[in-house]
């Protein structure tokens, strides 16, 4: 049938073994036309199986190079894909084109799918040379299983979380279209800057847009913030190649300015990742050094600020921290011993973070590679809209009620959200009148690296407890163990990437000297 006809212009062109990985597929895109097909017949399934709520497929490859490519599944109601659906994607990946069609009978029969619900996928895509014929593969997928296809075209991966969810929620969470989705963030953002009086905090802020798809929509955004924050733009593709050089990934990593920004004191500064679902602060410091606020500092910033409007508002809700492996180890301190926010860690991906911050009422979760954003729990807002409307309270209570729910409204709880995420940091640092050297303030950093090793079979490193000790092979943790023991504040852990072929190794300690020492050390362990 239709499927088999698409197979024809969509071969099987590698013969690998393929897996859905940390957050969907990423290669170089040469190869992905049949993946991206697959992917799409796929999406169709996962509708159908949702009784035919609008999923959604974003293409892109996020802040790897722009010859990679990829995809992105989007659950119903705007989150990832779920866990459980992810080896149906990676069966679906390593079948011969002959197979494909008996492949997707055994989804429709695992899942007792009824194949006759109508299914409807929402597609988008990122602004590398390959996403339209890439996006175009994808809705070829999606039609020869008869589904409908919305095509967005260019949008951030958050933008389109945020619109599937709005469709499959009846537009309570927002309108469905990116207009919509300026209109709900912008507005929270001015109703809660309306009377902001400040001295030390300046609204001039700089952002380095990875030369990617958030710099169109950041000049879209900034006609709906009128001059209540001056966003000066880096890096919007008009010249540079997307994440070269610049964007979250590199700054984080790199621990340095991008190119395309002389970074002077006194300066704000952000930066976006190739899709637009990571942001990383930085500024200059007194001492000319390079400072960066990243992603367990936005979160500690989150966390301390609506734990703050909890207290004032006397509502009884529990708020908690989501962090990984690579939080650094002075944040999770500060988090616990001063802010005395109960800290859950996790693997890495955002799906475990995500699914992790369900289990409080408020839970702000945060990658320290700048992913990250706030989860409220149904009861939550319920009793925070309640709240915020009960006369029998005073103003001042009811108040506090509100600025919690334009802070929501702020925020795009489907996933993390460059702009979002931009939004309610600029807010705070407004409210409080802060500088960058207030924020970073509340703690220091250990210093800290990350290094990539090439192994031969990266599977056979086996971790446990969210991915700070290994398993397997034996003797390996014992000898980590003994090499952290040598220095102060020494940490350092293994895992394989779930989204290239190398091992990480994280380190930190307290010299910069010490954790380039100690990760090292650690790297010979499994090179
Ligand atoms: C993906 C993940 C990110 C994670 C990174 C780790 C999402 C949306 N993105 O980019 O959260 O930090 O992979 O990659 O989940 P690694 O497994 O190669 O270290
Ligand atoms: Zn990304």
């Amino acid at each position: 049938g239709a499927v088999e006809k698409g197979c024809q212009q969509y071969p099987r062109s590698l013969q690998t073994i393929l897996s859905y990985g940390t957050a969907g597929i990423r290669m170089r895109a040469d190869n992905l036309d049949y993946i991206l097909y697959r992917m799409g017949l796929l999406s169709v399934m996962f509708s159908k199986f949702r009784k035919g709520q609008v999923t959604g497929l974003m293409v892109t490859a996020s802040h790897n190079p722009a010859e990679d490519n990829g995809v992105k599944l989007i659950d119903t109601m705007g989150e990832m894909m779920p866990i459980a659906w992810e080896k149906h994607a990676t069966q679906l990946l390593n079948v011969g084109d002959d197979k494909l069609e008996f492949s997707l009978e055994a989804i429709v029969k695992e899942e007792g799918i009824d194949i006759n619900i109508p299914a409807v996928v929402c597609t988008a895509m990122d602004t590398r040379p390959s996403s339209v014929q890439l996006s175009k593969a994808a809705v070829d997928g999606i039609n020869a299983l008869g589904g409908e296809s919305h095509n967005y075209g260019l949008l951030t991966t958050p933008q389109l979380h945020y619109i599937v969810c709005c469709i499959n929620t009846k537009e309570q969470y927002g309108l469905p279209t990116e207009e919509g989705y300026y209109s709900k963030l912008t507005s929270a953002f001015l109703k809660f800057n309306k009377d902001k009086r400040t001295s030390k905090y300046l609204p001039g802020l700089h952002v380095d847009l990875a030369n990617g798809v958030s710099a169109p929509k950041i000049k879209a955004l900034k006609a709906y913030l009128n001059d209540s924050l001056e966003i000066n733009i880096y890096n919007d593709g008009s010249s540079g190649k997307l994440n070269y050089e610049c964007g979250a990934d590199f700054v984080k990593v790199g621990q340095c300015p991008p190119s395309g920004i002389d970074l002077q004191q006194g300066m704000r500064c952000a930066s976006f990742d190739g899709d637009g679902d990571r942001i990383v602060y930085f500024y200059k410091k007194k001492d000319g050094q390079f400072a960066l606020l990243d992603g367990d500092k936005i979160a500690t910033l989150f966390a301390s600020f609506l734990s703050d409007l909890v207290k004032a508002s006397g509502l009884k809700l529990n708020l908690g921290l989501v962090q990984t492996a690579y939080a650094n180890g002075s944040s999770t301190k500060y988090i616990t011993e001063i802010m005395k926010v109960p800290v859950a860690c996790v693997p890495t991906g955002v799906k475990h973070l995500h699914h992790k911050a369900g289990d409080f009422d408020i839970g702000v979760y945060f990658e320290a590679n700048g992913h990250g954003t706030v989860l409220f729990s149904d009861a939550a807002q319920k009793s925070i809209l309640q709240q915020a409307s009960d006369n029998s309270l005073d103003k001042d209570t009811r108040e506090v009620a509100g600025q919690l729910i334009t802070a929501m409204n702020m925020i795009n709880q489907t996933v993390g959200d460059a702009i979002s995420d931009m939004l309610l940091v600029e807010t705070i640092l407004a409210y409080r009148d802060w500088t960058c050297e207030d924020w970073d303030s509340a703690y220091t950093d250990l210093p800290s690296v990350l290094l990539k090793v090439k192994v031969e079979d990266r599977t056979i490193v086996k971790t446990t407890d969210a991915e700070r000790k290994t398993t397997s092979p034996p003797g390996l943790q014992e000898a980590i163990d003994q090499l952290m023991a040598g220095y102060k504040f020494g940490r350092a852990f293994v895992r394989p990437s779930g989204t290239e072929d190398v091992m990480r190794v994280y380190a930190e300690a307290d010299t910069k000297e010490n954790a380039n020492k100690l990760a090292y050390e650690v790297g010979l362990q499994v090179y």
